[in-house]
C-alpha cells in the first residue's frame, strides 16, 4: 500500500530500499529531501517518531480515540519537532486533525499531552472561529481552527 499514492509524482522519488515490512522513500519538498520509512501497516517512521496518516475521515474526538487505541495520540507539533513541517510538506494539500484544541478555555490552546502551545504555525488570520472552532486542523501551509465535530483525516504520533 502506498500512502503517498496521491503525491505529485514529479516530487516523489522512487522507492529506494525495500524490506519485508517496510520501504524507504525520499520526498523532495521545496526545501529538503525528506526520508521516510513506510511500513506496510501504514505507519511511517520519520526521525524519532512513528506517524500514522489516515485515509478515513473522522471528527476530532474519534480521530484521537483511534490513535489512543493504537498506543499513540494525535500528533503534537512542538519546538523540538519543527522539522515535522518538512514531514507535513510531504502530505501536499491535504488537511489533518492534530492534537491541539482550545475546548477547555477559549483561546488557550493545549496539546493532547496537556502542554501549552509553544510554537505556532497558524495560517494568517487564524485562529478565527472563537468558541465555534476549538480544534486545530493542519495543512502543510499552516493550521486553522475548525469545528471539532467536522470530519477530516488525522495524523497519529507515537514516540519510539
Ligand atoms: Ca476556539
Ligand atoms: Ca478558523
Amino acid at each position: 500500500m502506498d500512502i503517498y499514492a496521491n503525491a505529485d509524482p514529479v516530487n516523489s522519488l522512487d522507492v529506494r530500499t525495500e524490506t519485508e515490512n517496510s520501504y524507504t522513500k525520499r520526498h523532495q519538498t521545496p526545501q529538503h529531501a525528506v526520508e521516510l520509512v513506510v511500513f506496510t501497516d501504514g505507519w511511517v517512521c520519520y526521525q524519532s517518531s512513528l506517524y500514522f496518516i489516515s485515509f478515513e475521515i473522522k471528527n476530532w474526538e474519534e480521530s484521537r480515540t483511534y490513535c489512543r487505541n493504537k498506543g499513540a495520540d494525535l500528533i503534537i507539533i512542538n519546538n523540538s519537532e519543527e522539522q515535522v513541517s518538512d514531514f507535513m510538506l510531504t502530505l501536499n494539500y491535504d488537511s489533518f486533525w492534530i492534537g491541539l484544541n482550545d475546548r477547555d478555555v477559549e483561546d488557550t490552546w493545549k496539546w493532547v499531552d496537556g502542554s501549552k502551545m509553544t510554537s505556532m504555525f497558524w495560517r494568517s488570520s487564524e485562529p478565527n472561529g472563537h468558541t465555534k472552532e476549538n480544534c486545530a486542523l493542519a495543512y502543510a501551509s499552516g493550521w486553522i481552527d475548525h469545528g471539532c465535530h467536522k470530519e477530516f483525516k488525522w495524523i497519529c504520533e507515537k514516540n519510539i
